[in-house]
């Protein structure tokens, strides 16, 4: 496997300006979807889609990884390799890990056709043996006009329920919309088809619903689903899930940015149910080529659900465990149409925690990565007369190729609510968590070395920034 040492990684890392500090991403070469996430004596195990061979998708694996707190990884090495002949011949596609009886055991696609195989380890997680009788199941069902030639049918999701095995299939049924089609087992060998559990199009063009999950929330059930063709959004459903139906009652977006993709979920040894998803880039595959690497792995997300019925998100506490040096500013007021820099606080490796009153502005907020002359800045914000959270990378980059936007999700203050930004700024990725709810997540790849300024603004009105706590993040890959 192409692995890196960790001072090979550090090496690497340092290097190249771009390359994020504490979020998971290989040591090189292309990822996308997070798979098989599974808790396994203690030990969190992420596998992911991978390509050895380049930093665009193509061949694609399953790398693995491995982490005792959910925020230091070590490389493990390659789990799951396309077998020449086989069923998954041109590639492992995505999937998740159970626990059969105490066999850990995965259940992916293989390609060409999209057909679903499992494999299993006998010696904790990290060689794999896939079945003998792979496909287990070889063909979406017959009487429906399934999307795809010859089909979209792919991303196993499997869980346990009275006894039995269920697992969902994404798929599509032409001229109709996204589907994900139940199938039932004892033995994760023999599988029947029951039937579609929910069919939509909630895009107006959906036509595969790809990387499903289904699970409990407290009393209700939540869907996630990743839709193609936009591939823009992991979409969440709350709703109820009943004798093979599911009834949605809301539909809404786990992250309001275009990155954001093939979230999957995992719930851990102390019933957090986490998310990860994988972090799209946002520049063209000539620079991803050249940097050698692309796609990184979004923070683990702790998901619950608010008064509203909505699915919130908030990152885990172990991600304090790689702050270092703390700067605070207390009670700062800024007037309508100015800006006030933070002297003295900048990088590109943070965690930003600002607690504010908007006030009468109509956006407040800060910009990050900004130039000392102001030539490059990104600006995260609230505006509370469109009632959205924004990120704006319009003016991000002097790289005319990299990918340049504004980018909004609905997001209400409630009355007697402040406003609290909670900012991961990682090189070139931005995680945004506003009030533990609600989440936007950007891409941005800044030419100059010096933008590293933090400023705060206020347009429309004059806000009052209560408290802005910044720590410097460590490296999820140093000693
Ligand atoms: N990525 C995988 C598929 C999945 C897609 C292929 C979603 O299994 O549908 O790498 O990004």
């Amino acid at each position: 496997m192409s692995q890196l040492s960790i001072a090979d990684r550090l090496q690497t890392d340092l290097s190249d300006p771009h390359r994020p500090q504490f979020h998971f991403l290989p040591a090189k070469n292309w990822m996308n979807d997070p798979n098989g996430l599974i808790q396994w004596q203690g030990q969190y195990h992420l596998f992911y889609q991978y390509n050895p061979n380049g930093a665009i998708h193509g061949t694609i694996h399953w790398g693995h990884a491995v982490s005792g707190d959910l925020i230091r990884w070590t490389d493990l090495p390659i789990a799951l390799t396309p077998t020449p002949g086989g069923p998954d011949a041109a590639g492992c596609w995505s999937g998740c890990a159970v626990d059969n009886h105490g066999v850990p055991t995965l259940i992916y696609t293989g390609v060409r056709p999209q057909v679903q195989c499992i494999a299993t380890s006998a010696d904790g997680l990290v060689n794999w043996d896939k079945f003998s009788g792979n496909p287990v199941v070889k063909s979406p069902p017959q009487d429906l006009n399934v999307v795809g030639a010859p089909w979209d049918f792919r991303d196993p999701w499997v869980w346990q329920e009275d006894g039995l095995w269920y697992m969902l299939v994404g798929s599509g049924i032409t001229d109709i919309g996204g589907t994900l089609f139940l199938y039932k087992s004892d033995d994760l060998i023999d599988w029947d088809y029951l039937q579609p559990i929910w069919t939509a199009n909630l895009t107006g063009n959906d036509e595969v619903w790809e990387c499903p999950a289904l699970f409990r929330l407290n009393d209700q059930h939540v869907v996630l689903l990743s839709i193609q063709p936009e591939f823009r959004h992991t979409y969440y459903s709350v709703g109820r899930y009943a004798d093979c139906c599911y009834v949605p009652d809301t539909v809404g977006k786990t992250d309001f940015g275009p990155y954001f993709y093939a979230a999957q979920t995992m719930l851990d040894d102390q019933s957090r149910r986490l998310m990860w998803g994988w972090v799209k880039e946002g520049r063209p595959v000539e620079a991803r080529k050249a940097a050698g690497w692309a796609g990184v792995m979004s923070l683990p997300r702790v998901l619950s659900l608010g008064a509203d019925g909505r699915l919130q998100m908030e990152p885990p506490t172990e991600i304090q465990s790689i702050r270092g040096a703390h700067h605070q500013v207390t009670n700062v007021g800024v007037l309508a149409e100015t800006t006030r820099m933070l002297d003295g606080m900048k990088g590109d490796s943070l965690e930003i925690i600002a607690d504010l009153g908007p006030g009468d502005a109509q956006q407040v907020g800060l910009k990050v990565r900004c130039s000392p002359g102001g030539e490059e800045e990104t600006l995260i914000y609230y505006d509370g007369q469109r009632q959205c959270l924004a990120i704006d990378t319009r003016r991000a980059s002097l790289d005319p190729e990299t990918d340049r936007s504004v980018e909004q999700g609905d997001f209400r203050i409630e009355s007697g609510e402040t406003l609290q930004l909670r900012i991961f700024i990682d090189r070139s990725v931005l995680e945004v968590f506003a009030n533990g709810r609600a989440c936007i997540t950007g891409r941005v790849y800044p030419s100059r070395s010096d933008s590293l300024d933090i400023v705060l603004f206020a347009t429309g009105g004059s806000a009052w920034f209560k408290s802005i706590d910044i720590w410097e993040m460590n490296s999820i890959w140093g000693a």
